[in-house]
């Protein structure tokens, strides 16, 4: 069993990852819309990982013998004015993530919830490679995205990323 608090922040962060998810769809609808279709399929694979990510706080809670309480996904925002700032605004909505699992880990200690502690240890390495994998992106973004066969390029490269069950 888990405490109250932990089952809430647990649940929290399961909004969290449902409204990424969200975000991601939404992205990568907007991408579809201006011919970008390998930044639209990167966003959809991404969407998907999301959905994992609050679907094993689900089963976490569940098994645990607490309770679930899924609350309202709130309508996506982004501005869609060109690829690198809606990459942009993607590091910045995961920076915002990693601090909410940070705040997870950190409540798990005053909780003494050791066996919490070790599973969100995952979602931490996992912000790391995301925020790693998009400033790749934006970093290309700005040295080549101005020219439009550079875009092509990274468009190509990015229509190749496969999704994968995640490994715990
Ligand atoms: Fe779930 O990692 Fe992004 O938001």
């Amino acid at each position: 069993m888990i405490s109250d608090k932990i089952r809430d922040i647990l649940n929290e962060q399961i909004n969290k990852e449902f409204y990424s998810a969200y975000l991601y769809l939404s992205m990568s609808a907007y991408f579809s819309e201006i011919g970008l279709y390998g930044f639209s399929h990167w966003a959809k694979v991404q969407s998907k990982e999301e959905i994992d990510h609050g679907m094993i706080l689900f089963e976490y809670i569940l098994g645990r013998n607490s309770q679930v309480n899924l609350g309202q996904i709130s309508m996506p925002k982004f501005d869609m004015n060109s690829p690198v700032e809606v990459f942009e605004q993607i590091y910045n909505h995961e920076r915002s993530i990693t601090s909410s699992i940070d705040c997870v880990a950190s409540m798990t200690e005053g909780e003494c919830d050791l066996a919490t502690r070790n599973f969100i240890d995952w979602y931490l390495k996992e912000q790391i490679e995301e925020e790693a994998s998009v400033s790749r992106i934006i970093a290309k973004l700005k040295t080549f995205g101005a020219e439009k066969s550079a875009l092509f390029l990274i468009d190509r490269e990015l229509s190749s990323r496969e999704y994968n069950l995640p490994e715990l």
